[in-house]
């Protein structure tokens, strides 16, 4: 199949485009580097040493005898040459992951607010219609990554559907009620996670129009950075965010227990949240485009996740692990204190997932990786210090 990886060279894209290519698809990444260049605005780098994407690619043919083509494209800003290079390669599937995924980044200032709206929606908004303008819209499959984050984070007493609820209307007006299926409310906790709510409302109105085929994956938190490709050599190794703004919490604790730092556990570390790892990531991906949504169903959306875990039992996991302690911080984020999460994630184990779970063997190899590149962290960097409402002003 022809797949074009939207943002391909980033932590969850790079592995993908390898994985994909390794099963003997035709792959093509679009990707304008915004996220290195975020490394450099906030002053940090990968914790894993990570090669500029020409040798990446240079050496995986070498190795595979795979060739992986690739443009460098800003697919928010540069319509036309999107449209242009759609209407030419006619992939079957385009796989979208280009967005700006930080919700600390996002909630750093009203700079950072802007930039993530503008990039991410016209991003999204960009591929649909460059779908639809270039009439790929029954020939191509688009899959977005999306995040469970859309669904918000409060207890129910239900579990959380794959995408759509059954609803009852009642009104004062009529004494009969209505059924029928919505997306879940959205409940978005920062500007990034209002943006993957907002993709939403694109998927739905192109698919209704347009008959656009679309697969959304509601992901949840990605711990991990290698897979069996990325391993294969040194140059093919993927990224490794520690850092406060892009880190995520499982990595982050894990390298925090390898360079001796205390566990930065948010609050009383009494959020509960949906995790997959990154092999599990690709694989998913896999299954996904290659059972694409018959053209006139709506858009499909699974529940890309495995387990769900509560940040400080994660913590003390770790601690029982190594013995670095735990430290309750000042929660920088405004969210729930405390909540309980219950997720279907039947769809994607249908198609064929054999979820990867938590186990100690994973989180010493991870361990392992973060203790060896650990001369590479600063740790001045570890600490989250974007806030997500201005601290109050001290009494004059
Ligand atoms: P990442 O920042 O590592 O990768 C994103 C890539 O997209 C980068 O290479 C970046 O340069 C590129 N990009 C961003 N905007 C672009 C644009 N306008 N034009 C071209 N390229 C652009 O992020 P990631 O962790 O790989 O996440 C990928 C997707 O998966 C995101 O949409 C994110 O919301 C979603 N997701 C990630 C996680 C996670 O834990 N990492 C969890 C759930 C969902
Ligand atoms: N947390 C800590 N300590 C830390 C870091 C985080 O306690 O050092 C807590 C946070 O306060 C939060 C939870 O851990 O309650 C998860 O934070 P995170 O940074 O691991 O994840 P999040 O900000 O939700 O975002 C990540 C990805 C994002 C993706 C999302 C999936 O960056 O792209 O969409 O996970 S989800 O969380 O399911 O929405």
């Amino acid at each position: 199949m022809r797949i074009v990886i939207l943002g391909g060279d980033g932590f969850c894209g790079w592995p993908t485009s390898l994985y994909l290519s390794h099963r003997g698809h035709e792959v093509h990444i679009l990707d304008n580097f915004i996220r290195r260049q975020q490394d450099r605005e906030l002053g940090v780098e990968s914790l894993t040493p990570i090669r500029p994407l020409e040798e990446r690619l240079q050496v995986w043919q070498t190795l595979s005898g795979q060739r992986i083509g690739f443009t460098v494209m800003d697919i928010a800003k540069e319509y036309e040459r999107l449209l242009d290079f759609l209407g030419r390669w006619r992939p079957q599937a385009v796989v979208h992951f280009a967005e700006q995924r930080s919700a600390p980044y996002s909630m750093k200032s009203s700079w950072h607010k802007r930039f993530t709206v503008d990039n991410n929606l016209n991003a999204t908004h960009n591929v649909l219609c460059a779908l639809v303008e270039c009439g790929l819209e029954e020939h191509c499959h688009l899959v977005h990554l999306g995040t469970m984050g859309v669904y918000g984070y409060k207890t129910s007493r239900f579990q959380l559907p794959e995408g759509y609820q059954k609803v009852k209307l009642v009104s004062p007006d009529c004494e009969e009620s209505e059924e029928m299926e919505i997306l879940y409310p959205a409940d978005p906790g920062s500007i990034y996670h209002l943006t993957k709510t907002q993709d939403q409302l694109f998927f739905y109105y192109y698919n209704k129009n347009d008959g656009l085929r679309i697969t959304d994956l509601h992901q949840g938190v990605v711990w991990g950075t290698e897979t069996a490709e990325t391993q294969l050599d040194e140059r093919l190794i993927n990224r490794f965010d520690y850092d406060g703004d892009f880190g995520t919490v499982l990595n982050r604790f894990l390298m925090q227990a390898a360079v001796g730092h205390p566990l930065t556990v948010h609050g009383t570390g009494g959020q509960t949240r949906a995790f997959i790892h990154i092999r599990d990531t690709v694989r998913c991906i896999e299954l996904a485009v290659d059972h694409p949504p018959a053209p006139g169903e709506r858009v499909r959306v699974f529940n890309q996740t495995t387990e769900t875990h509560r940040v400080r039992d994660l913590a003390q996991l770790i601690h029982t692990l190594t013995d670095i302690p735990v430290e309750f911080v000042d929660n920088p984020r405004n969210e729930q204190a405390e909540n309980e999460l219950r997720v279907a994630n039947q769809g994607l184990r249908n198609l064929g997932l054999e979820p990867i779970t938590l186990s100690a063997g994973l989180l010493e190899e991870i361990r392992g990786i973060a203790r060896k590149y650990r001369g590479r962290c600063d740790p001045t960097k570890i600490l989250c210090r974007s806030r997500w409402r201005r601290p109050p002003e001290p009494d004059a």
